[in-house]
């Protein structure tokens, strides 16, 4: 693959994970095998925070020591957006992709948004499951899905920003470009990436949203009532600290 097209650009894949040890195993062979088969030099940056069961001895066995992937501890949990800016901050290649530690969105899929980032030289490409390109292939459930179109609707009505899905676990960033903003990012739990977004387009970094492959897997961490009201709150945060 050319240069041009992402073959061989380095990549930062940084994965939250807390309580993960059921699913991030299959996730953690999976981006191995992807980056030993399409030849990309990549570091994966796993960031646990205080997970009570065997996320961090699964993931330190499957990563292994003295090669480029690693996971960062921490004691007390802080949350989804406290972790991926730990991890964000520690990532050391030209491109950084968060992803989630489910994989909905399959990792091969950065290849695309690579080469959306790179042709239309933007700093920020973030994964959509609601645009007419988007491949959902198995759906949140009822509940779960109505929440996240509620929180777009809502978040559109108090911050403004003109993106259908600003939640997608599937995100690439130029290192370089976000680093500056990462210090100034408050928000720890899921409402993260509005604050980000926000952040990046009032610096007058080019972002779009690109759709992509999406499969809901068991094991959500969002917890139905306690979560949508702290976002809630955060997105009133986000929007008094303008
Ligand atoms: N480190 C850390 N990661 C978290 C925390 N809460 C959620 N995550 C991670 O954030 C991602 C969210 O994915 P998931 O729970 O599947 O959310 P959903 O698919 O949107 O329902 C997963 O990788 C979680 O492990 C947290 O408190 N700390
Ligand atoms: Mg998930």
């Amino acid at each position: 693959m050319p240069e041009r097209h992402g073959g061989t650009v380095g990549l930062s894949i940084v994965i939250p994970a807390f309580n993960e040890a059921g699913r991030i195993a299959a996730s953690l062979r999976a981006i191995l095998e992807y980056l030993e088969a399409a030849g990309r030099d990549g570091e994966i940056i796993v960031v646990d925070d205080g997970s009570h069961d065997a996320t961090v001895e699964m993931v330190s066995g499957i990563l292994g020591e003295g090669g480029p992937h690693r996971i960062l501890t921490g004691r007390a949990n802080r949350g989804k957006g406290f972790s991926v800016r730990e991890g964000a901050l520690a990532a050391t290649r030209p491109w950084t992709l968060l992803s989630d530690a489910d994989l909905s969105t399959p990792i091969a899929e950065v290849d695309r948004l690579l080469m959306v980032a790179m042709e239309g030289e933007l700093d920020l490409v973030m994964g959509s499951r609601a645009l007419a390109g988007s491949r959902i292939g198995v759906y949140q459930g009822w509940l779960r899905r109505n929440m996240g179109r509620s929180f777009n609707l809502v978040m559109r009505a108090i911050i403004g920003l003109p993106f259908k899905d600003t939640q997608c676990g599937f995100k690439l960033w130029r290192t370089a470009s976000i680093r500056p903003l990462l210090g100034r990012l408050t928000i720890d739990g899921f409402a993260w990436d509005v604050e980000l977004l926000v952040l990046a387009r009032r610096a007058g970094l080019s972002l779009a949203e690109v759709p992509v492959e999406w499969n809901d897997v068991e094991g959500s961490k969002v917890a139905m009532v306690a979560d949508p009201l702290r976002m809630l709150r955060d997105l009133v945060r986000i929007r008094l600290r303008r």
